[in-house]
């Protein structure tokens, strides 16, 4: 079939770079599109989509008054989170993807993909999406251009990226960028109507090409799977990438912690996905005169700067949030900045027109319109939203954005903070002896499942990093190049390296800690050790507190003392899990984790 498409369109004087003009040919052919706009990234631009999808009824405008200039949209039910099942990275080599990674032959993969594609956005617009994760300008940024057929996912990347004319320059200039094709894969012919979350479930692949660096999204519309500058750009591609180029790309929130001299330090932190990170990263402390500012909520680009130390960007521009248990109480500065211009994906609609889901306030309304489009009373059995409901935001929305967010340079690192979700017998707070020791306690991550993947959720599995579904490249190699990492710097310049869970459940399954604000209290602690102000008592496992500040918190001192117990029975088991764990990774895995398990075996 012939495409319609008329390539001496005025926005094609607009491309310069080759690449581009070429790959863009091969996608009008291959996917042939009804029309083809080219996203210049103006306000008036998304304002036009938002009401284009409002029309068809894709999207729901929010009440002008409460939630100004924002949207709800409802997701297909069998599209509601990423597939870490259809996820696949494709290098030459099987080995070079791993055993935590789905590999699939990069020749046959094409084969198929081209076959999904062919014809895939008849009767539709194609969008063309050129973006730049990290500051424009700034040396530590990489550029791409996302070809979609989702209007959803062009507004999402209107809040999440620095997209359009200003990458597009970019793009000319250097005559390269990142390509990353994305379809919902639902062709329509010419008297079809088009449904409100269109979708292929059955057909979904999310395909990484590692050594090329391409990104190819079939069949889904939701966040992680289409949004392609996050999870496949900024994590799973931009990891292969770093570890050739010597640095790292992670999925942490930089945060900046100022103490009541005036001080600040800028930490990261890396939780699985749905286990803490944007509530971390805009944290209101309970310690008076302390300040948390947000660099940012979900991924750091990480390299060693000029000085020897390491210093990190954030890739993206807005926050795509986990909105279930998001209240004023439990994280007002994310509240505030999804006050307005932001888009809600599979939260309830309030009878006044504005968004609720589960924790946001501890009265339920009356009456709502859950997630799935269906009225809903607080006697209801099911959820109003959606377990893995989002919201989107722009990051200068945040009444507490650190100042630093655009710098080009980036901020230094003064701390690296891992955690996970478990439900005991992890302490709240633990420090490695050494960058060695940090590396284990990375590599050791076990957590449980969350609805931001689909699947089983609560069960326990090892999430190395919290990097598991997003590490393009073998994960024993990524244990070595940490490592490696490491040993390229001066002692006294590497960050330390600390463990936290917030997640500990008494025997009726309350959380003992309180977490949120509260976690400023050992965010407090590690800002003095970096100081050498704090003390801490050495345990067989790490570093813990020799005190905290607890003031004006009441916790029973029993619960306390559960948070930091190291039970000699629990910990041999498991090491002895990790040991086969690691095992999985063969002669990938750097023996220097082996050694921090013995070490700890010993001590024990
Ligand atoms: P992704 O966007 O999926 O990467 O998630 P995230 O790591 O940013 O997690 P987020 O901060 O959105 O939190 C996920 C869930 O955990 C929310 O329902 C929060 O309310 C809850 N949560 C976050 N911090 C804490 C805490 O300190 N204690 C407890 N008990 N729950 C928390
Ligand atoms: C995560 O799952 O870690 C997320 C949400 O941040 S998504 O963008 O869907 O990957
Ligand atoms: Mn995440």
């Amino acid at each position: 079939m012939e495409n319609n498409v008329d390539t001496t369109s005025v926005f094609y004087q607009k491309i310069t770079s080759k690449k581009l003009l070429k790959w863009l040919k091969e996608c009008i052919d291959l996917c042939q599109p009804d029309k083809v706009h080219l996203c210049d990234g103006y306000q008036s631009e998304y304002e036009q989509l938002c009401l284009e999808e409002a029309a068809k009824g894709s999207f729901i405008k929010l009440n002008k008054k409460l939630r100004p200039n924002s949207y709800l949209v409802r997701s297909n039910p069998a599209d509601v989170a990423r597939v870490e099942e259809c996820t696949f990275i494709c290098s030459e080599k099987e080995s070079d993807a791993g055993p935590t990674n789905n590999w699939f032959d990069p020749e046959r993969m094409r084969i198929k993909l081209q076959g999904f594609f062919r014809g895939c956005m008849n009767g539709r617009t194609m969008y063309i999406i050129p973006f730049c994760m990290g500051p424009l300008g700034s040396s530590l940024s990489t550029v791409g251009v996302e070809i979609s057929d989702s209007a959803y996912a062009v507004c999402n990347m209107h809040i999440m990226t620095r997209m359009g004319n200003a990458a597009l320059e970019l793009i000319n200039q250097a005559d390269n960028f990142i390509p990353c094709l994305h379809s919902v894969g639902v062709p329509l012919k010419s008297n079809d109507t088009d449904v409100k979350w269109p979708c292929c479930p059955e057909k979904r692949h999310i395909v990484h090409f590692p050594e090329s660096q391409e990104i190819w999204s079939y069949g889904s519309g939701y966040g992680g799977n289409a949004l392609l500058g996050k999870k496949c750009l900024a994590l799973r591609i931009a990891s292969a990438t770093a570890r050739r180029e010597g640095w790292l790309a992670e999925h942490m929130l930089i945060l900046g912690l100022t103490n009541p001299e005036g001080n600040k330090k800028y930490m990261a932190a890396a939780f699985p996905s749905a286990c803490g990170k944007t509530n971390l990263s805009m944290l209101q402390t309970t310690v008076p005169n302390w300040k948390v500012e947000c660099v940012g909520d979900d991924i750091a680009w990480i390299k060693p700067g000029p000085d020897g130390r390491l210093y990190a960007i954030n890739p993206e521009a807005g926050f795509f949030g986990v909105a279930p248990g998001t209240s004023i109480k439990s994280n007002p500065n994310a509240m505030l900045s999804i006050r307005g211009n932001s888009i809600f994906t599979n939260v309830a609609l309030t009878d006044k027109g504005d968004v609720w889901w589960e924790g946001m306030t501890e009265e339920k309304p009356n009456h709502l319109i859950d997630w799935k489009g269906k009225d809903w009373y607080p006697s209801s059995s099911t959820l109003a939203a959606h377990p893995n409901a989002r919201f989107t935001a722009p990051i200068e929305q945040c009444p507490c954005v650190d100042n630093e967010f655009e710098n080009i340079a980036g901020v230094p690192l003064e701390a690296i903070i891992f955690g996970g979700r478990r439900n005991s017998d992890i302490p709240l707070v633990r420090e490695a002896n050494s960058w060695q020791q940090g590396v284990f306690m990375g590599a050791s991550i076990s957590s449980e499942t969350t609805s931001a993947s689909s699947g089983e959720t609560g069960k326990l599995r090892h999430d190395p990093f919290a990097m598991l579904p997003f590490c393009g490249y073998n994960m024993g190699d990524y244990f070595s190049h940490w490592l490696e990492i490491g040993k390229g710097m001066k002692k006294d310049k590497l960050p330390k390296i600390y463990f936290v869970n917030w997640f500990n459940k008494d025997e009726k399954g309350n959380f003992i800690w309180p977490g949120f604000g509260e976690n400023s209290r050992i965010l407090k602690w590690i800002f003095e050790r970096s100081e050498d102000k704090a003390e801490a008592l050495k345990t067989a496992i790490g570093l813990i507190p020799k005190e905290l500040d607890l003031e004006g918190l009441t916790i029973k001192p029993g619960n306390l003392s559960r948070l930091f117990q190291v039970k000699k029975k629990v910990w041999q088991q498991e090491l002895k899990n990790l040991r086969t764990y690691f095992q999985t990774f063969g002669d990938h895995l750097p023996t220097e984790l082996l050694k921090e398990i013995e070490k700890i075996e010993k001590q024990l």
